[in-house]
């Protein structure tokens, strides 16, 4: 069966070939991506809603001067499916020492081997690292264990015939007294049913409270990983989640959305049996690679820079007082879009720009929608030069905008007040590059 990746791949090969970027060539690429989605197990909700997204943004929204609309549409794609994994990149917080790390999960998911992995990640991060077998289960899995980390120079603690929490006790007391940064547990997963295993978690959480509990999470389940994640979280909020096998299955996505969907954090993912298979999670580059990331970065590079002209550009013409009616109108639509808009203007460093700081920010919203709507009911001579309003055309236009006259010519007045100020602020034009206009 095709992974993930190159169904992904093949759809956006098809829509960057297509002969024109039309309503037709976005819907099909949807289609292919939904198809790789499905495949991979992403949980119809999020297929639809990833789905809609992309409809909505390839349409509605306007790629930057100089940008193909093709380029355009695959920015879009790569943020939707980055926004499906959750964004934010994994990071390694060692907050205290020793911090302890203690392993859960289900049989066979891979936990010793992720114990291990990790153990050996913290060690090239230049932390001293040791790891507890409180594993009373499966016979020789401290041996596992020490022979994942052969050579490594990572010792094991184990105790034969203890129990798990007074092996994890006695292991977290001598490391630490010995003065590791990390302590890794391992913990069995065998002959137990998710509750069971629930209940030995908390029983060595209550014992050890290890400033971390992660939970191992075969990828190969697809979005049940989903299920487990929540059920863990409950039970121990501190928790992070390793997924392994990503690299067995073409599940991997599935099961990575779901947990992501959950809100739990997702740390690591297994891409192998070897030790070095590891890696910490970030969704950027993971559907960077999904997608193939040489050419996609170039574009992702070359629209970031197209949109960064374009807000400087503006934000130039601005100061120099150069804007139409209009765009002083979406100006301040886009700036309330940005925040609070009290907060927004307030940084502006000209004082009564158009006096919107002293109302509330509910009247100045309502405010700049009547303004928005003066806007619409002007022709476009009046637009480009507001100076042509007479008394007649000033009541024709409140009456189209469903308005009081003296609310357009408070818009004329503060737009042509606002121009007067911004061409004075020129001489002080590094205290309003601050803010981004666009
Ligand atoms: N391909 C691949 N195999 C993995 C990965 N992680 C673990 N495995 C394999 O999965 C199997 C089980 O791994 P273990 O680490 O023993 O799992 P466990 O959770 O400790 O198992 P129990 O202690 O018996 O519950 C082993 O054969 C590992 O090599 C991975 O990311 N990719
Ligand atoms: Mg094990």
């Amino acid at each position: 069966m095709p992974s993930l990746s190159e169904l992904l791949r093949s759809a956006l090969s098809r829509f960057r070939s297509a002969t024109s970027v039309d309503r037709r060539a976005v819907e099909e690429l949807i289609r292919g991506i939904q198809r790789a989605l499905l495949i991979a197990d992403v949980n119809v909700e999020l297929v639809k809603r990833i789905s809609d997204r992309i409809r909505e943004r390839a349409f509605l929204e306007r790629a930057p001067p100089g940008i193909s609309r093709r380029d355009h549409v695959i920015r879009v794609v790569y943020e939707e499916l980055v926004r499906l994994l959750g964004e934010k990149p994994a990071e390694i917080k060692i907050e205290k020492k020793p911090y302890v790390i203690m392993a859960v999960g289900i049989q066979g998911t891979g936990k010793t081997t992720s114990v291990a992995k990790i153990a050996n990640y913290l060690k090239k991060l230049g932390y001293r690292v040791a790891v507890v077998c409180a594993d009373t289960y499966r016979p020789g899995a401290a041996d596992q264990l020490r022979q994942l980390l052969d050579g490594r120079e990572i010792p094991v603690y184990h105790e034969a015939g203890a129990d798990a929490a007074d092996i994890a006790r006695k292991g977290v007391e001598r490391f630490s007294s010995n003065g590791y940064d990390v302590i890794l547990i391992d913990t069995a997963g065998r002959h137990r049913s998710q509750e069971d295993l629930m209940r030995e978690m908390e029983v060595l959480q209550r014992e050890i409270k290890p400033d971390e509990v992660m939970l191992i999470v075969d990828a190969t389940i697809g979005q049940m990983a989903g299920e487990h994640a929540k059920a863990f979280h409950k039970a121990a909020p501190v928790g992070s989640i390793v997924l392994t096998k990503m690299d067995t299955s073409a599940r991997g996505g599935g099961a990575l959305s779901a947990v992501a969907e959950t809100g739990a954090r997702i740390k690591f993912i297994g891409t192998g049996e070897k030790l070095e298979d590891i890696e910490l999670f970030n969704p950027r580059g993971y559907v960077g690679r999904l997608l193939g990331i040489g050419d996609l970065e170039s574009i992702l590079e070359r629209i970031r820079l197209a949109e960064l002209e374009v807000s400087e550009e503006k934000a130039k013409q601005l100061l120099r007082g150069e804007f139409t009616l209009e765009e002083f109108v979406k100006q301040l639509k886009e700036v309330r879009k940005m925040g609070p808009l009290s907060k927004l203007l307030s940084r502006l460093p000209i004082p009564g720009l158009p006096d919107l700081p002293q109302d509330s920010l509910r009247e100045a919203e309502e405010k700049i929608e009547r303004w928005w709507a003066i806007i619409h009911s002007m022709t476009a001579e009046e637009k480009a030069d507001p100076s042509v309003l007479n008394s007649s055309r000033i009541r024709r236009i409140a009456r189209g905008a469903g308005v009081m006259e003296r609310d357009v010519k408070e818009l004329v007045k503060q737009y042509k007040l606002t121009r007067k100020l911004m061409k004075r602020a020129r001489k002080a034009p590094h205290k309003l590059m601050g803010l981004r206009m666009s």
